[in-house]
């Protein structure tokens, strides 16, 4: 078995779970738009782009915008996440976050962030943890997002590590795809039908085994 030598998490939904604002951000937009929207079919944007994101909420009528108009929404909802963002403090971690980034940084791993957020650095500054990272890959760094593994080989590439030596944490199909695609350990969070292609698979992060993926500790 190929020596792990460092560990990309994703962000939303693994280290913090801003889904919940980011839900209340397209709510609104929704709202406004006199489009249907729930709980439930956020389920589906978990790890998909902004653009793409609106895409799949505007659904068959997404023809009946213009291009201007497209982008004029997705600021309008990345304004109301914004605003939510400025609630976000430390409490915000999701149970064993903070514990999982001692442990890898105990063992001595690279630790590294796979976000398809734009608002990756403003998260990880509310959280107190920009500075701690060794490669921050955001919504910016690459063309093709998740499931294009290009995101996780571009975080690689700045970590200076070979693909098959990372390891990644991610809680989205799309995010588990782009790993597998990018020839990585796969560590999903949560049920079976969202994650069950990767290699682990643990309900929370509080609930990852680093000795089981990893061995124990010498
Ligand atoms: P933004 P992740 C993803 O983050 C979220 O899961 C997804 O819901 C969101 O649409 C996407 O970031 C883009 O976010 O609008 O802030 O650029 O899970 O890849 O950390
Ligand atoms: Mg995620």
């Amino acid at each position: 078995m190929t020596c792990i030598q460092a560990f990309i998490l994703d962000l939303d939904g693994v280290l913090t779970d801003t889904s919940i604002y980011h839900f209340q951000a397209w709510k609104r937009l929704a709202d406004d738009e006199q489009i249907p929207f729930t709980r439930a079919d956020n389920e589906h944007l978990r790890g998909v782009s902004r653009r793409q994101s609106l895409m799949l909420l505007l659904g068959t009528q997404r023809n009946d915008y213009t291009e201007a108009e497209i982008q004029e929404m997705m600021a309008r909802k990345n304004s109301y996440y914004q605003e939510l963002l400025a609630e976000l403090t430390t409490a915000n971690f999701l149970p064993g976050a903070s514990e999982l980034l001692q442990a890898l940084k105990q063992r001595g791993l690279k630790v590294a962030i796979g976000s398809a957020s734009k608002n990756t650095h403003t998260v990880l500054r509310r959280l107190q943890i920009l500075e701690l990272f060794d490669a921050i890959g955001d919504g910016y760094s690459v063309e093709h997002t998740k499931p294009a593994p290009d995101l996780f080989l571009h975080v690689a590439a700045e970590l200076g590590v070979a693909p098959e030596t990372c390891a990644v944490v991610e809680d989205a199909r799309s995010g588990v795809e782009a790993a597998l695609a990018g020839n990585m350990l796969t560590i999903g969070i949560g049920p079976e039908e969202r994650v069950g292609a990767a290699h682990y698979r643990y309900a929370s992060t509080a609930a990852i085994d680093l000795d089981e993926i990893l061995g124990s500790p010498k």
